[in-house]
């Protein structure tokens, strides 16, 4: 049962080379955290990844909502996610034919597959997805968060999509890092990272049908791994300080979890 394995126990249950590095970055900086960094100017974005850098294990990006982008942000970010030990994560929610996701992933302006470690995809077009993920230039290293199950009260997913896509996920071993979801959906793959979103402490959801959840909970009840807070913290008057205290909170549910 992977809820009471710690990371450094999992570690090595990892098949996806990114997933048994954020294990480790776990371990050793005592984080769980991911923030999702929703701004649209690159230098926000910069100056949250340096403010809450000391705290997180996962910087997810939306790199399509940046209004003045450059190839040299990127060059940034990267150094400033190996000061600080993170990953680089594009929340792109892959979910066309393998083909075109092939050249979303590689191509463009943005050229994911060469600075983002970890991607999002959804199970909906099926294997396609990962075989073209799998099979692009970039990163030697590289690792797919898949999409089981969302924090959205207007979801359409329901049970079946999600256990197939659990089955899916399985067959991808190499390539899935772990599984983007709301429940406990695979507790017998220790290998295997469940990343929550949906969470934060002063609010119960947004006007546009996000629905949020503690630390605590999500963590101790929900199964999740890491937990990816967005406003929770960039809306916030100290984003360094809240980070670091959504880090703690999530850590100690983490340790209260393994004992
Ligand atoms: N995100 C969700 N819910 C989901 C999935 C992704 O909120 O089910 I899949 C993303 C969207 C946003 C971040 O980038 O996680 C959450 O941001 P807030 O904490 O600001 O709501």
């Amino acid at each position: 049962n992977r809820l009471k394995l710690s990371f450094m126990e999992r570690a090595r249950f990892a098949k996806n080379k990114v997933a048994e590095r954020i294990f480790q970055i776990m371990a050793t900086k005592n984080t769980t955290l991911c923030v999702a960094a929703d701004l649209t100017k690159t230098t926000d974005i910069l100056n949250l990844a340096e403010e809450v850098g000391p705290h997180i294990c996962l910087f997810k990006t939306h790199i399509d909502i940046v209004e003045d982008f450059h190839p040299n942000f990127l060059k940034h970010l990267q150094d400033i996610a190996q000061t600080h030990n993170f990953i680089l994560f594009e929340d792109k929610k892959f979910a066309d034919i393998g083909k075109t996701v092939q050249l979303q992933y590689s191509e463009s302006i943005y050229k994911i597959s060469s600075w983002a470690s970890l991607v999002t995809a959804h199970s909906l077009t099926g294997k396609g997805v990962l075989d073209a993920i799998r099979e692009s230039e970039g990163l030697k290293e590289r690792g797919v968060f898949l999409l089981a199950e969302t924090s959205a009260a207007s979801s359409l997913i329901d049970g079946n999509y999600t256990q197939a896509t659990v089955k899916l996920a399985l067959q991808y071993t190499d390539l899935i890092s772990g599984i983007v979801c709301q429940s406990p959906l695979f507790v017998d793959q220790p290998g295997l990272i469940q990343l929550t979103p949906g969470v934060q402490l002063d609010s119960i959801g947004d006007t546009l049908s996000q629905q949020y959840n503690t630390p605590e909970h999500v963590v101790l009840e929900r199964g999740a791994d890491i937990a990816v807070v967005g406003r929770g913290i960039t809306k916030s008057a100290d984003p360094a300080l809240a980070a670091q205290k959504y880090k703690e909170l999530l850590w100690n549910a983490y340790k209260k979890r393994i004992v």
